[in-house]
């Protein structure tokens, strides 16, 4: 059917369906909208399929065409009593932003009360969680915005290729600030949700168990990679390129740790994360949702770097880690307890919120506050051109 045609159908379909639900005032409706308690955000099929044909709940009660989402995944999908909804955005940085803005801006949605909850699968560092664990982000940072020189077109006095923007070496933090290079979320919300997840019992599997040794000969560094899969407090990074390998990984950490002012424990690796943020920072800012109501969850299914012996190239292209599945698996495993948890803690804890006791937002302090990372408010505008002083020439002059 042509996509013009079948979107107008699904929206009056959608239209009719919803005035039906008005009459019902279900606590998911208000004004005639759609109010999920929890917006499930899958990234591409597999992700979304973990939540499919379970025995809680049927997310394909419902599927709405909304304007905007992806050729690939056009519906949001939402359970009989529109509870639970999902969308799924389409892999990478662009299809993250272009899907979130659409849901997040749609007149069909009040998502002022709605937990956004990104739940993906992603790279995970052997310094802090092996595959199959669960964890949960405070901040994401957004690791490839910077310069880059191929490493062997630099001296040795360059030990990564990534030099963050407007500064001269790895370590110095950036000067020209985009405003999405971090996001902080809510950490009392995490701790909520990481507790919830505590309750799943993980999947595992021979495979990954035994990929898993090979880091045991490394150093002690390592430790965490050989043991069980476990739910994790730790940081997401957002890359579009798939990278791979010890000096990436490392660079990548140290970008984690210079970018949060030592503060992020960088420990994933996905691809989405920041624009998906991004959008809901801009959404929040005019209340049509609440950023202290997202959660950042991201299951392990490989490692980002190798065990030692082996070669970057073997770890992401030709080693059969065994972490894909359980991730997926684990997905609905550590995920469904955080969204029972939430609609079960709705009435006492979740319908008001939880407030957050860190600072919450962007790196220009945007949704209010000072944050706790980067150069401070008036500093960052001023690099990111919004105050255009002495920053603009020097902007131009490193950019062109
Ligand atoms: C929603 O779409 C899925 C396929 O993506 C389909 O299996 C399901 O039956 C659809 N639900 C309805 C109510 O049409
Ligand atoms: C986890 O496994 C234990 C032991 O088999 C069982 O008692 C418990 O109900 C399981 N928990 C969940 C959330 O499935
Ligand atoms: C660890 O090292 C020992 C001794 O070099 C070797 O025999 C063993 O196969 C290694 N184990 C793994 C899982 O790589
Ligand atoms: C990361 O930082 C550490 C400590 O400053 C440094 O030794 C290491 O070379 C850095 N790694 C990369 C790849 O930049
Ligand atoms: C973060 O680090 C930068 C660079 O070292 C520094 O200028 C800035 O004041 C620090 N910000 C906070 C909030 O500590
Ligand atoms: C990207 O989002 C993560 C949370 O998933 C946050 O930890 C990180 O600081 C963000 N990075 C940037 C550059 O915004």
């Amino acid at each position: 059917m042509p996509f013009l045609k079948s979107l107008v159908t699904s929206l009056v379909l959608a239209a009719s369906t919803f005035s039906a639900q008005v009459a019902a005032k279900t606590s998911s409706h208000h004004d005639g909208k759609i109010a999920p308690k929890v917006f499930i955000v899958s990234m591409f099929e597999p992700e979304a399929q973990a939540w499919w044909n379970i025995p809680e709940f049927d997310l394909l009660s419902h599927n709405i065409t909304i304007p905007g989402l992806s050729p690939l995944y056009p519906d949001v999908h939402c359970t009989k009593d529109y509870e639970v909804c999902q969308l799924i955005t389409g892999e990478s940085e662009i299809n993250a932003a272009t899907t979130v803005t659409a849901v997040a801006f749609s007149p069909v949605f009040d998502l002022t009360k709605t937990y956004f909850f990104v739940a993906g699968i992603a790279g995970i560092n052997p310094k802090r969680a092996t595959t199959g664990s669960a964890t949960f982000a405070r901040y994401a940072v957004q690791v490839a915005l910077q310069y880059e020189i191929d490493i062997r077109e630099l001296s040795d006095a360059y030990n990564t290729g990534y030099i963050p923007l407007g500064a001269d070496f790895p370590n110095q933090y950036p000067t020209s600030i985009y405003g999405t290079e971090v996001f902080e979320v809510n950490a009392d919300l995490r701790t909520i949700a990481a507790n919830f997840a505590r309750r799943a019992n993980l999947s595992d599997s021979t495979t990954a168990k035994a990929y898993r040794a090979h880091y045991a000969n490394a150093s002690a560094e390592y430790k965490a990679a050989t043991l069980a899969p476990s739910v994790v407090e730790c940081d997401a990074a957002t890359s579009d390129v798939y990278y791979s390998g010890n000096i990436l990984g490392t660079a990548f950490e140290n970008t984690t740790k210079l970018f949060t002012n030592g503060t992020g424990d960088y420990c994933s690796t996905a691809q989405e994360d920041n624009a998906t943020l991004e959008v809901l920072l801009r959404s929040s800012v005019h209340k049509l949702t609440d950023f202290a109501r997202i959660i950042v969850m991201r299951t392990a299914s490989d490692f980002d770097r190798p065990y030692p012996g082996v070669s970057a190239a073997y770890n992401l292209l030709y080693s059969n880690q065994g972490g894909f599945e359980i991730a997926l698996e684990n997905i609905y495993h550590a995920g469904i307890e955080v969204v029972q948890g939430i609609l079960r803690g709705w009435d006492k804890t979740f319908a008001k919120g939880v407030k957050p006791t860190n600072y919450i937002g962007d790196i220009f302090g945007t949704l209010g506050g000072q944050p706790d990372f980067g150069p401070g408010k008036a500093q960052a505008l001023e690099e990111s051109g919004a105050y255009k002083k002495r920053s603009l020439e020097s902007r131009l002059r490193r950019r062109r």
